[in-house]
């Protein structure tokens, strides 16, 4: 019998190394056998499916359901689904949550990288731009992020590598039997 379809929703700062992650257990999850399986990343998404959004909340959200809407179809038809949205807002992430569940298992992994970490790395130079008021409503700097209560996994990118956090969503995954 083959194995239900399920959703990873990483959530976390601009820069807290999401994409990172998701990319890396993308490829751990392809070498297992190579089920069916679709990355939705933020700034990709929003390139392809929310171009014409901005930041405010409601953009935000309309984004987020939008990116759980597709994610619960290919948890549907019995793929998986990499998410890799900020996704601010703990409601919204609630309701994605409850879509998926109808089909599948919805497993929310918070890269819980500080906010102090993100702007030091500043990768793409995106917080200098948002302290200087020049990218508004920036996450973390002047919009808010709700902390995830209950995340499946919580993962801290400045104690460990990449590598290491993809193997602790298999090793979730595992436990959760949907791999
Ligand atoms: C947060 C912003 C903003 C503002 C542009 N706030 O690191 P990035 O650059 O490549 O990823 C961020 C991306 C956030 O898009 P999401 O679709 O993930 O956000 S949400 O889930 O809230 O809909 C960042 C860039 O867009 N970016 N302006 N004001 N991030």
């Amino acid at each position: 019998r083959s194995k239900q379809g399920f959703t990873v929703f990483f959530t976390g700062f601009s820069g807290s190394g999401k994409s990172t992650i998701a990319n890396a257990l993308m490829v751990k999850l392809m070498e297992m056998g190579g089920r069916p399986t679709t990355l939705l990343d933020g700034d990709i998404v929003r390139k392809n499916l929310s171009s014409e959004l901005g930041f405010s909340k409601e953009h935000r959200d309309l984004n987020i359901r939008r990116i759980g809407y597709v994610a619960s179809e290919i948890t549907k038809n019995g793929g998986i689904a990499i998410c890799a949205p900020i996704a601010p807002y703990a409601t919204t992430r609630r309701a994605v949550r409850e879509d998926i569940e109808q089909y599948g298992a919805f497993v929310e992994v918070h890269v819980a990288t500080s906010i102090e970490e993100c702007e030091k790395r500043d990768r793409k130079g995106l917080y200098k731009l948002a302290r200087e008021g020049k990218i508004k409503e920036f996450t973390g700097i002047s919009d808010p992020y709700d902390v995830p209560a209950n995340p499946e996994l919580s993962l801290d990118t400045e104690t460990v590598d990449v590598d290491y956090c993809a193997q602790q969503v298999l090793l979730k995954l595992e436990s959760m039997g949907l791999i």
